[in-house]
């Protein structure tokens, strides 16, 4: 079919995410989805992994790809039963049945529906996000693309496991739930589990609507042994019921209420859009997710499947440095990435690190090449029986041990990007003039603008975010979303290190309150945005 370009289709953090509307325009899934097949590494007798998190337009997409892989030699394609695949199962499909490389339809914890969100991301062989250099090369050739190859076919039923061919291409509709609930049996000391669920241990999992419900309910329910109705909102909705799928204390509200209230579950968790995020909540107790991948690293071996193989810890640059404090107690390297999952692959790959996590409730490991939510979870059930401990005590612990990073972020969503473009580049001007100045108490120490340098392949990626460290070691971080589809969102990340002789009960706010202050005395965000209170605070 001849084409042309559509502007704008770069992809962002993860992958390109656009208003449903815009994807509906005939040939733009199309053009984006041949850019893709026309640069990536396939070779011969090459399969596909194709899934979706179930939201609004999936299906359509998915019947598309199918014509489109058998148009473009594809062998097989793998698609998950109903066009579902969660992210992490995604992942595992990819690896175990060797893919080339994958097809994620999902704009994760955005929202779902007609005039909400769509987003197509692509995964190369080893299961992860493709880097740079791939989705850098797929951008360019949506700038050029004069074409998209199809072939004439009908439907395929998604919904009936089996294999039926479409042109001289195998398609097997797979059950997407089996392979990875199995990867997780064998990470995880189930028995222990089991053992305190028979005991009484109880848990609540907040699905969101999204595409976690039927993993959640096949392994809490099914495999460990929860009672029925553990799960909520267990049965993946096209519009995720209207709400934002995004695991965090505004959108997840009735959890964290249920968790703090009398005769909370001993473990509160729920997930995302895409089941790649994680929100961890004790009785009486929020686990932020920057503490979580530091408390996770520091007990991994309470898992059978990571005994003695921690080889390093790696976090996001704007994630706290709680993990660091780990990786040195127990003589790992840590590593700090940009944003975004996609550059932990290599450091996966190489076998450097074990465990990595971000700031915004992701955590996983090298048993995929996806941050993953029901891992997390899976990983705080196996600890938490093991040690025979509450949430409560054993962040209590962990804090005495290593002190403890108090953490925010603050988002200002939907703003204008004139406004957020100018208050990145003002920053940037004063980044030299900064070291030695004085906000209240805060001495800026030191002020960059983070550039990576990827340890394996060498790749630089610059200007991932701007970096304010104050004497002492609290700081603030700014940087814009590349996840949003509509206008900007800042993203303002507060830290503050108490050390174990210091408080470690605090309130956040509280504790965060110089660092405020200074961000807004920085960055002038109320004069950029016209803001004067974030829109969300996690
Ligand atoms: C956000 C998070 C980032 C995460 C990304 C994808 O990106 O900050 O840590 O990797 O979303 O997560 P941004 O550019 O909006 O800050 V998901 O669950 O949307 O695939
Ligand atoms: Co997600």
């Amino acid at each position: 079919m001849p084409t042309t370009p559509f502007d704008g289709q770069k992809p962002g953090t993860s992958g390109l995410r656009k208003k449903v509307k815009v994807f509906q325009q005939p040939g733009y899934a199309e053009n984006f989805i041949q850019s893709v097949f026309d640069v990536v590494e396939k070779g011969e007798a090459a399969t596909l992994v194709l899934g979706g998190d179930g939201r609004f337009h999936n299906r359509t997409v998915i019947q598309q790809a199918i014509r489109m892989a058998a148009a473009n030699g594809y062998a097989r394609v793998l698609v998950g039963q109903g066009g579902i695949l969660s992210t992490p199962a995604a992942s595992h499909v990819i690896r175990k049945y060797k893919a080339s490389g994958g097809l994620v339809l999902s704009a994760s914890h955005n929202p779902g529906g007609p005039d909400e969100d769509f987003g197509i991301k692509y995964n190369i062989a080893n299961g992860g996000p493709a880097p740079e250099g791939v989705t850098g090369a797929i951008h360019a050739r949506t700038q050029e693309i004069d074409r998209w190859l199809t072939i004439e076919a009908q439907d395929v039923d998604l919904d009936t496991v089996g294999i039926v061919e479409v042109g001289d291409m195998n398609v097997q509709i797979i059950d997407p739930v089996a392979d990875y609930a199995d990867l997780m049996e064998d990470l995880f000391d189930f028995a222990a589990i089991r053992k305190i669920v028979a005991s009484g241990f109880t848990m609540r999992f907040d699905a969101m609507s999204a595409v976690t419900g039927p993993y959640a309910k096949e392994i809490l329910e099914g495999r460990l042994g929860f009672a029925e109705g553990t799960v909520v909102n267990g049965t993946p909705l096209e519009d995720f019921g209207g709400h934002h799928p995004d695991p965090n204390l505004i959108h997840a509200k009735d959890l964290y209420e249920l968790m703090m209230g009398e005769g909370a579950p001993d473990l509160g968790a729920a997930s995302d859009g895409d089941g790649d995020r994680n929100l961890i909540i004790g009785r009486g107790r929020f686990i932020t997710p920057s503490d979580s991948l530091a408390m996770l690293a520091a007990n991994i071996e309470c898992a059978p499947a990571y005994k003695g193989r921690l080889t390093g810890i790696a976090r996001s640059m704007p994630t706290s440095a709680a993990a660091d404090r780990v990786a040195e107690a127990l003589g790992v390297p840590a590593f700090e990435t940009p944003t975004g999952w996609k550059f932990f692959g290599n450091l996966l790959d190489a076998g450097m690190a074990t465990i990595c996590g971000e700031e915004s409730a992701g955590t996983g490991s090298d048993h995929v090449r996806e941050k993953d939510g029901l891992w997390a979870v899976l990983l705080w059930l196996n600890i938490l029986a093991v040690r025979d401990i509450s949430v409560d005590d054993l962040a209590k612990a962990h804090w005495a041990r290593f002190g403890r990073n108090y953490y925010a972020r603050h988002d200002y969503e939907g703003i204008e990007k004139e406004g957020a473009d100018a208050l990145m580049a003002a920053l940037m001007d004063e980044l030299e003039a900064l070291p030695g100045q004085e906000f209240g108490d805060l001495v800026v120490e030191e002020a960059d603008s983070f550039s990576y340098t990827d340890p394996v392949d060498g790749s630089v990626s610059a200007n991932q975010g701007i970096r304010i460290l104050f004497v002492g070691g609290s700081r603030v971080v700014f940087r814009l979303s590349g996840t949003g589809t509509a206008g900007a969102t800042l993203r303002v990340y507060l830290e503050n290190y108490v050390p174990p002789s210091g408080d470690l009960d605090a309130e956040t706010g509280a504790m965060l309150k110089a660092q405020i202050d200074a961000a807004e005395a920085v960055a002038g965000i109320a004069r950029f945005t016209g803001r004067t209170a974030p829109d969300v605070i996690t």
